[in-house]
C-alpha cells in the first residue's frame, strides 16, 4: 500500500525500508514527526496467512485501539487504485472498539490520473464508511498531499492533548 514511503515522506528521511514484497513488518516501529509519535502498526495485507495469525493481529490491533491512552488517531492506508478488499470492509469495525479518530490516506495517487482522484475518494469513503473531510489523497512519489497530511496529524495531536 506504500507505507514505508509514506512514512519516509512524513518523516523527510528513509528511516523506513521500502520493499517490493509487502506486509513484511511484523514488530512495531515509533517514528517522530514534529510534536508527534508515529507508531507502524503491522499491516494487515496478508490475507493468505493463516487463521491463527490472522487472529493475533486482530488482538494486537483491538487491545493496542482500546487501551492505549495516548492515542490520538489512526492514519488508515488505502491504495487509490484498489477497490476494497474483505479486509478493509472489516476495519470500521475494529476502528469503533475506540472512539479515536480515524483519518484515511488515499496512497499512491500519482498511478491514478488526477481526474479520477475525487471520484476514487467518494467510492472509497462510501464503501469505508469516511467521510471526504477523513480522507487525504496523498502520494509518496511526487510529494502529493503529504503536508496535508502532516497538518491533519498535527491537528488530532492538539485535539488530543487539549
Ligand atoms: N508510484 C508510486 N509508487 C509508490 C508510492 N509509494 C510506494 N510506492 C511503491 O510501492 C512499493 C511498495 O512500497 P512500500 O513503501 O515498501 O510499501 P509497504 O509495503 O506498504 O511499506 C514500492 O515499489 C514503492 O516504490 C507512491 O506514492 N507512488
Ligand atoms: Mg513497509
Amino acid at each position: 500500500v506504500g507505507k514505508s514511503s509514506l512514512i519516509n515522506a512524513l518523516v523527510g528521511a528513509n528511516v523506513a525500508r521500502v520493499s517490493a514484497t509487502p506486509g513484511k513488518t511484523r514488530s512495531l516501529n515509533v517514528y517522530q514527526v514534529g510534536a508527534c509519535y508515529l507508531v507502524d502498526l503491522p499491516g494487515y495485507g496478508f490475507a493468505s496467512a493463516p487463521d491463527q495469525e490472522r487472529r493475533a493481529w486482530r488482538r494486537l490491533m483491538r487491545g493496542y485501539l482500546a487501551h492505549r491512552r495516548t492515542l490520538a488517531g489512526v492514519v488508515w492506508l488505502l491504495d487509490a487504485r484498489h477497490h476494497p478488499s474483505a479486509d478493509d470492509l472489516a476495519m470500521p469495525a475494529l476502528f469503533a472498539v475506540s472512539k479515536v479518530p480515524v483519518l484515511a490516506a488515499v496512497t499512491k495517487a500519482d498511478k491514478v490520473p488526477r481526474g479520477q482522484w475525487a471520484g476514487r475518494l467518494s467510492s472509497l469513503g462510501e464503501a469505508l464508511e469516511l467521510d471526504e473531510e477523513q480522507m487525504i489523497t496523498v502520494s509518496a512519489r511526487t510529494g502529493e498531499g503529504i503536508r496535508d497530511l502532516e497538518a491533519a496529524i498535527h491537528q488530532l495531536g492538539e485535539e488530543h492533548a487539549a
